[in-house]
């Protein structure tokens, strides 16, 4: 984003970066810009179960590290969060059931499924409380399909979910519309306004993936918190071509 970009910010707004290629050098570099949040993608990125688990049990930094899951199961949002992910978004979440599973693979019990094992993270460390650790996680869910959105309200009030984030570009195809004319869209009923209502209702946070500095500016004008507005490939592709154009 530009710095008028930036200066737009509210205060309650966190500009995320996605990192899709799995080298503790590039997130090092993207970890220096210091954003809101940084996204491991382990669903379309290079990211695996190896490397992610690698390089959160060696990062010193305070930004947040979170990692994208390749899919809904507990086994791989425990593995996340036992190598040390502050928080995980769940893809393609599309009931309030499947939602409320998520969240509890999260939390330990008696709030949750989570089952305790963060070994790895825990060498030269002091373990801490699993009240504490339920309290510091974050559950972020996808909607981004037609019938996630028909359950929107639902999904974004479950317990223990404490984002709704919009993959746009799955959800136009879901939705047979265009990225550009979903993200053009604000009017009565629209998807994307729809999805921010239904966070600010339940008192949720309101994630969306922009992958760019245009749409992660027009999600913030929609009214989502929590947008990505850039990728490692995409900056490093830009920069490139900038450079040599
Ligand atoms: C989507 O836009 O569908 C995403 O999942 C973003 O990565
Ligand atoms: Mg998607």
């Amino acid at each position: 984003m530009t710095s008028q970009q930036s200066a737009d910010q509210t205060a309650d707004q966190r500009l995320a970066v996605w990192s899709t290629l799995d080298d503790p050098r590039v997130l090092r570099l993207l970890l220096a810009a210091r954003p809101g949040w940084v996204v491991l993608d382990a669903q379309h990125g290079a990211w695996t179960d190896r490397s992610l688990t690698d390089v959160l049990l060696s990062l010193e930094t305070d930004v947040p590290v979170w990692v994208r899951l390749a899919d809904d199961r507990a086994s791989g949002i425990g593995r996340a969060l036992d190598a040390g992910a502050a928080g995980v978004v769940v893809p393609l979440v599309e009931s309030p059931e499947q939602a409320a599973a998520a969240a509890a693979a999260c939390r330990y019990p008696p709030r949750g499924r989570r089952s305790f094992g963060p070994m790895h993270g825990l060498v030269g460390r002091t373990a801490p409380s699993t009240s504490e650790a339920d309290a510091a996680v974050r559950c972020a869910v996808m909607v981004e399909t037609a019938a996630g959105l028909a359950r929107a309200a639902d999904i974004a009030a479950v317990p223990g979910v404490d984002m709704v984030f919009v993959g746009p570009n799955d959800l136009s195809l879901s939705l047979g519309t265009t990225l550009d004319a979903l993200l053009a869209d604000d009017g009565e009923g629209a998807p994307l306004p729809a999805v921010v209502a239904a966070c600010r209702a339940a008192g949720v946070r309101a994630g969306a993936f922009g992958g760019g500095a245009e749409r992660g500016r027009r999600l913030l004008e929609l009214g989502f918190t929590d947008v990505v507005v850039a990728t490692d490939t995409g900056l490093i592709s830009a920069a490139a071509v900038a450079a040599v154009g």
